[in-house]
């Protein structure tokens, strides 16, 4: 058999990485997240799905991300990118979660040869992967895991760790590697800076030095990555970093980060008792764990707090696109750019009104990159954000073509059009990024003239609520219509909708977390009090129906 030596190998990595009798493992919204004690048999098997996905594709290079992201820090996870840096093909993702529940090596084995048959893998391809990880306790031991899967091929993948980096730069590395046109940018950490830095620059022009910004970390990879980014800009955009500490047991996204302000609707407590964000025109940021999440607040008056989340921010970047487009007069084959945006379920129902109040055509997704990102590329400037602060811009290859090749005739045109191909390369088009979607920010409020209060007045926010509830088994609440609605358990979705008609302007569906072991819950209505109310009602439904 050709391949018996590279089977044996393959058996004697696999037996050190047994899977666990009973446990059933799937490929979520952001890859395998579970407990990170759990995790060791995942990673060797994606080790191997990784250079399968790479040799398939002819020796491109694939990315490994070792994250969980915004979720508890003992959880850990782990998801593939492509080589255009987007997320894994959804059809990959049944592989991997197949190859993740093989019971024994002798099956694994199998399963993998049947995969490289029907995938026509050709294994004697070469393969490329990156790989990098955040700043978890548990991520080397991990990463050791998934090392093994690469030292067992023989003919040896070709891998660079990239060790500890953000989501978006491993993204980014992956798909500017790819990239041989030299557009994507230079595939390291360093490009990614440099690029970003050079036209933030471009973008701010005589406007800067900005008011300072501080920016809450979450205790994670963000702090790196924020340091290393501050050197290139220098007193451009002052940074004032919060919540940096990467060594403390249990410090990451613990009482802070976008996924604590987004669901509690409040500052981090170490940022409310500094105090900093009391003094007037002074606005603040929060990352996520591996800083691929975003979301902006204030302080009214000094004292109320105000989020800035996704929507607002997608509100505040498709207008402005919108505004340079028109002084652009660009037009493609004479017809306008289409500029759109994509939401979620979760998007504040007043978001959606003022999009399309001014002529921005908005869809809406399933929650998860994958989705957004895909139908943000059916538009020339796609921009995509859910609510909880995880997007981006995209710019399709047609429209940079006409952007680079476009002749202006005027000033004012040319201005607009060097600034969009700036906006392009500032945007990491791979993935949301907060540190790349935080500049987007600070250069449209630069532009405007404007500071947290003058964007948050765009809009009022609907009041609105998002919980975990806790379920007996979650896979029993199947969505349908881009996850507004449950076609299971049967009859839930009557009730939820009899609690929503009690209520002006109310609005709630449930759904089941790709990465945590819970359903969420959304809830919105004209008044505080009324969406509590919806709220309880809906919840206390979730019990009778899906309860431990
Ligand atoms: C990931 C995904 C996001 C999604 C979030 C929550 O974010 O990339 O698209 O919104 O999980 O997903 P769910 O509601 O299914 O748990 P992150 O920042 O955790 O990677």
């Amino acid at each position: 058999h050709k391949y018996a030596t590279l089977l044996d190998s393959l058996q004697d990595a696999a037996n050190l990485y047994p899977k666990p009798e009973g446990l059933k493992y799937s490929y979520g919204t952001a890859g395998f997240r579970t407990l990170a004690n759990l995790l060791p048999p995942v990673m060797f098997r994606v080790g191997l799905l990784a250079i399968l996905r790479s040799k398939r594709l002819a020796g491109a290079t694939i990315g490994v991300m070792v994250t969980a992201s915004h979720n508890p820090e003992q959880d850990n996870g782990v998801k593939l990118v492509d080589p255009s840096g987007e997320m894994l093909e959804p059809l990959w993702e049944l592989h991997a979660t197949t190859l993740a529940n093989c019971p024994s090596t002798a099956s694994l084995l199998s399963t993998f040869m049947t995969l490289v048959s029907h995938l026509r893998v050709d294994l004697d391809q070469p393969a490329n992967i990156v790989y990098a990880r955040d700043t978890r306790p548990s991520s080397p031991g991990l990463v050791e895991a998934l090392e093994a899967a690469f030292r067992a091929f023989s003919d040896g993948a070709k891998v660079v760790d990239l060790g500890i980096t953000t989501t978006p730069i491993l993204h980014y590395v992956v798909k500017a590697t790819n990239d041989k046109s030299g557009e994507s940018g230079i595939p390291t950490q360093e490009g990614y800076m440099k690029r970003m830095a050079k036209a933030f620059k471009t973008l701010i022009g005589n406007r800067g030095p900005l008011a300072p910004l501080h920016v809450d970390c979450a205790n994670g990879v963000g702090a790196f990555a924020l340091e290393e980014f501050s050197k290139h800009i220098g007193d451009l955009l002052p940074f004032r970093p919060i919540n940096t500490d990467v060594k403390t047991r249990g410090a990451l996204n613990f009482q802070c980060g976008a996924d604590f302000v987004k669901t509690k609707q409040a500052l981090p407590p170490s940022v409310a008792q500094s105090g900093v964000l009391s003094k007037p025109d002074t606005r603040g940021c929060s990352f996520d764990g591996d800083a691929d999440r975003l979301v902006y607040y204030y302080l009214r008056d000094g004292k109320t707090f105000r989020l800035l989340d996704g929507d607002k921010i997608a509100g505040l970047v498709a207008m402005y696109i919108k505004d340079l487009v028109g002084r652009a007069r660009m037009h493609e084959n004479n017809e306008p750019l289409k500029i759109g945006v994509v939401q979620t379920a979760y998007a504040n129902g007043s978001s959606t009104k003022y999009l399309k109040s001014r002529n921005i055509p908005v869809r809406c997704v399933p929650t998860g990159v994958k989705h957004l990102h895909h139908a943000a590329q059916l538009f020339d400037i796609g921009v995509y954000f859910e609510a909880n602060g995880h997007g981006t811009v995209l710019f399709s290859p047609s429209c940079l073509t006409t952007l680079r090749e476009f002749q202006p005739d005027s000033p004012e045109s040319a201005n607009a059009i060097k600034q969009l191909i700036a906006l392009s390369e500032l945007i990491n088009q791979a993935v949301g990024d907060a540190l790349s979607d935080m500049l987007l920010v600070e250069v449209v409020l630069a532009y405007r003239g404007w500071g947290a209060e003058e964007w948050d007045a765009g809009y009022e926010d609907l009041p609105n609520r998002l919980v975990k509830v806790e379920v007996h088994d979650r896979s029993q609440f199947v969505t349908i219509d881009a996850e507004r609605k449950l076609q299971y358990p049967t009859g839930l979705q009557d009730h939820i909708d009899d609690a929503v008609n009690k209520f002006e302007l109310g609005r709630s569906f449930v759904r089941p977390s790709g990465t945590e072991d819970c359903v969420r819950l959304y809830a919105e209505a004209k008044s505080t009090a009324d969406v509590e109310s919806l709220t309880t009602m809906v919840t206390d439904l979730l019990t009778y129906y899906g309860g431990p």
